[in-house]
């Protein structure tokens, strides 16, 4: 049986939960009557690693790693076999379209998929969408090379369907790309359906017991830095009635997730519809616990609002707090914060037994070394027993400069030279250079590590960059993390079994074994499997040559 289209998740991507934006994208189309099937090839390879690999996925320095020509080409030379397995298993469902979630981390094994997909399935036409394609960005330029593909700007419900009916208008090469100039963005997002994750296989997630769900699209900050409107312009916010009705549904769906995460920028945009939610858990007495992973500091955040925050089961708000410096929050665009009394609104989170996440960034366009010293000072105030409440998260691009945010596009208004590029450009002054942005950070993480801070990417000293392909870790500055080691003590014989056939297998019977089965359950498992495989009435001969070469090494186990 054939899909109307399949949509892909390359890596590297979070591997905490499933991909929210597939989900709320094939929900969409499956409503108006199209067939679709995500496949998330990001969570496979996490799982069939070498030891080698095991902190690839970390995110304390996965994501340079991704960014990185050299390593995705080396990672996908040594798992080629598995790769092409699973672009076969895409093609096997013959789609009419397959769409790949591009983002800065998965951007350079989005093009590798998309060759491999050109090769071997030439006129199935792929769609290219998610927060690198941005108008803003050259990326999409580089990865629509082919004339039948597409790339969609920002959100993807309506142009997708409408390209999926065959409704797209070709444009100029035959390519089309739609931006929010070309398309008015959905006004109501509480006309979109609940996400569906039917297609995830959720003990493959590290968060298992988490699945994510948002409030809004957008932000109300302009931030110079920040590139988040050039793919959501603007800020829309769900009523929260109806995200009280998500969660109901997906508890019903999925009894054993306890946590919901807000994969919002702004999940406290609206405080009304933020209370209403808060108000409606409480009402009903329903037993979860929700993270506000994206939050902003803002003075409605006071000790009224988290004593119901908490009571209805907010667990953790992450503050974009960024900078306590009231001028240069004002520069660079920040300015729900503005009027906020920062200090206070902190400290108020954490006597209300929440955990506030809290994020900080270095050299801020205009940030000076006494604005700097402000971050310090503002960790070294909330009181010592208070601290174990706090995670500091320090941004590893320390302030990074992307095409398409608006210090980009006016280096002159914001006095830097960008010659040297996103993670290298300094002020026109050299009063703020990437040295001294490093400096600030390891200053920073010090101090912070000295207090008694959690550090939420366990990172003592900055990792380092190489100004060509983006940024570079140096590993040897970080300790191995727990994924790395349980990849060590897997079984080699069984995962390399596994991980050769896991798309075939994955294509046609879910849930697939997991790999911490015993190797004789497993032989079982795989010994019905293939039969199971074996009774379809079409078979590719590529799949017979796979399922005689399976059965064959199924005696080694
Ligand atoms: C949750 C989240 C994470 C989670 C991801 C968990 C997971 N498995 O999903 C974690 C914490 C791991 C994470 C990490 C990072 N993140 Co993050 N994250 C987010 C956040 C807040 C929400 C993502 C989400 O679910 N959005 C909701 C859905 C509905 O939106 P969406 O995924 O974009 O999908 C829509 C469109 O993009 C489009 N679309 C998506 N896919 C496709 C595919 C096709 C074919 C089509 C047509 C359309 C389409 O349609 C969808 C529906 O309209 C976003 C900000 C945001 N508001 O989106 C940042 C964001 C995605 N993250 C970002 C960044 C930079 C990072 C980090 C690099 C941060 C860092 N410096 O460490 C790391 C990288 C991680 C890694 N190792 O690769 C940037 C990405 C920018 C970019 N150009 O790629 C964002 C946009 C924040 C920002 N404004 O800058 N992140
Ligand atoms: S508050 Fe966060 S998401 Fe919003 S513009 Fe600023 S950095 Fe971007």
């Amino acid at each position: 049986m054939s899909v109307e289209i399949v949509l892909l998740q390359p890596p590297g991507w979070g591997v905490e939960n499933p991909p929210l934006g597939l989900a709320m994208l094939k929900a969409y189309l499956q409503e108006r009557g199209v067939s679709c099937r995500i496949m998330d090839l990001n969570i496979q390879l996490f799982h069939l690693r070498h030891v080698k690999y095991g902190d690839s996925w970390n995110l304390s320095y996965g994501y340079s790693l991704w960014n990185n020509r050299e390593f995705v080409t080396g990672f996908f030379k040594e798992y080629q076999h598995e790769i092409e397995h699973f672009v076969w298993s895409v093609i096997q469902q013959r789609p009419g379209y397959i769409g790949l979630s591009v983002h800065g981390s998965s951007y350079l094994s989005a093009i590798a998929i998309a060759d491999l997909l050109h090769r071997y399935a030439p006129s199935i036409p792929q769609i290219y969408g998610g927060p690198q394609m941005a108008r803003g960005r050259p990326e999409w330029r580089q990865i629509l090379t082919n004339r039948d593909d597409f790339v969609i700007f920002g959100e993807g419900e309506e142009s997708l369907l409408e390209i999926v009916k065959g409704g797209a208008q070709v444009q100029g090469t035959a390519t089309l790309a739609y931006d929010g100039g070309l398309r008015p963005q959905i006004k109501n997002l509480d006309e979109l359906p609940f996400p569906d994750f039917r297609d995830f296989y959720l003990p493959l997630y590290n968060q298992q017991d988490f699945l994510p769900t948002y409030f809004s699209r957008g932000c109300l900050n302009h931030c110079a830095y920040c590139t988040e409107s050039v793919y959501f312009p603007g800020f829309r916010c769900r009523n929260g009635e109806r995200v009280f009705n998500e969660i109901c549904h997906l508890m019903e769906a999925y009894p054993r997730v306890g946590t919901y995460r807000f994969h919002d920028s702004v999940s406290n945009g609206n405080i009304r519809e933020l209370e209403r939610l808060c108000d409606l858990l409480i009402e009903n007495d329903v037993q979860i616990q929700f993270n506000l992973e994206g939050a902003v500091i803002r003075r409605e955040m006071d000790a009224r609002l988290y004593r119901k925050l908490k009571k209805a089961g907010c667990a953790l708000i992450g503050y974009g707090l960024e900078t306590p410096s009231k001028q240069l929050l004002a520069n660079i665009g920040k300015t729900v914060s503005r009027d906020a009394d920062i200090r206070k609104v902190v400290t108020d989170g954490v006597k209300s037994g929440i955990t506030i996440g809290l994020n900080f960034m270095f050299g801020l366009p205009g940030e000076t070394d006494a604005d700097s010293m402000q971050q310090i000072e503002l960790i070294k105030k909330i009181p010592w027993y208070r601290r174990h409440r706090v995670i500091i998260n320090p941004a590893l691009t320390l302030c990074a400069i992307s095409p398409g945010c608006r210090a980009h596009d006016e280096p002159e208004k914001y006095g830097i030279d960008l010659e040297k590029g996103e993670y290298l450009w300094e002020s026109r002054d050299k009063a703020n250079t990437f040295e001294i942005r490093r400096f600030r950070f390891n200053r920073f993480v010090a101090e912070a590590t000295a207090l008694g801070y959690r550090n939420l990417f366990d990172v003592n000293i900055f990792p380092g960059v190489d100004g060509g392909s983006g940024q570079r870790a140096d590993l040897s500055s970080y300790p191995v993390d727990r994924d790395g080691l349980r990849s060590a003590i897997r079984d080699e014989r069984v995962s390399s079994l596994l991980s050769r056939y896991m798309h075939l297998i994955e294509a046609r019977y879910e849930p697939y074994a997991p790999f911490s089965w015993h190797p004789s359950r497993l032989k079982k498992w795989l010994k019905y499997t293939v039969q199971k495989i074996r009774g379809q009435d079409k078979l590719y001969p590529a799949v017979i040559l796979a399922l005689k070469e399976l059965e064959d090494r199924m005696d080694t186990l």
